[in-house]
């Protein structure tokens, strides 16, 4: 099933569902080489939200800012290889969804226990905002606050369940978003985890 949350946002329920067990152990794979860390943010807080990263950069915070690396600021050492069953998913939904042609180079991997969140914000660290963005739900349930453009634009609220794939463009790529805590859970794929893989062209 598809829903168009807003202008070019469309939430495609359960694409990644038949690729559910390569995409978990792609991660599992890319963790090994780069493993899941608690980011800073500029302000000094440590995230909630684990974070790795895949692809020709990743993205990373630290007291100096958000931007996206080449290197693996922990390894001292290139992101791992974007897995096949990784972009091929996120040039397929994007095709789907009517962004032809796109070719994620970088793809940060968030990992959400209970407790953790993320503040509504923007995403808008890459180069050329006219290439959309797709994301990939896997694991515990997540309830995903969608903005507007502006930060006190009103919020809807909608499930994001295991095998959810979103993407956004043109007019709703700037659109403020979050994901509200998590709550306690076990999932049979991910125990108690969510599992969020965001595809952006960022360079
Ligand atoms: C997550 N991750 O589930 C979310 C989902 C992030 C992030 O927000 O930056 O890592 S990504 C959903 C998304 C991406 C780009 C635009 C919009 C939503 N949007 O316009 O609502 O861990
Ligand atoms: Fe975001």
């Amino acid at each position: 099933a598809r829903l168009a949350l807003a202008e070019g946002a469309l939430l495609l329920r359960g694409h990644a569902v038949a690729s559910q067990d390569r995409l978990l152990a792609a991660i599992e794979q890319v963790a090994l080489a780069a493993p899941f860390r608690n980011m800073v943010t500029p302000g000094g807080r440590a995230m909630s939200v684990a974070m790795t990263n895949c692809g020709c950069a990743g993205w990373v915070t630290d007291r100096r800012g958000y931007r996206y690396d080449p290197l693996d600021p922990e390894t001292g050492r290139p992101w791992p290889e974007m897995p096949g069953c990784f972009a091929d998913l996120a040039t397929d939904a994007a095709r789907d969804a009517g962004y032809p042609g796109f070719r994620p180079d970088a793809c940060l991997i968030n990992r959400y226990a209970p407790g953790a969140r993320m503040g509504l914000h923007q995403d808008r660290d890459e180069r050329d905002l006219a290439q959309p963005i797709v994301s990939v739900s896997l694991g515990l349930p997540a309830m995903f606050q969608f903005g507007g453009r502006r930060r006190n634009d009103p919020v809807a609220k909608y499930p994001l369940l295991h095998g959810d794939v979103l993407v956004w463009g043109g007019p709703s790529r700037l659109n403020h978003h979050g994901i509200l805590t998590l709550r306690d859970g076990v999932h049979p794929k991910t125990g108690a985890l969510r599992l969020n893989l965001t595809f952006r062209h960022a360079l």
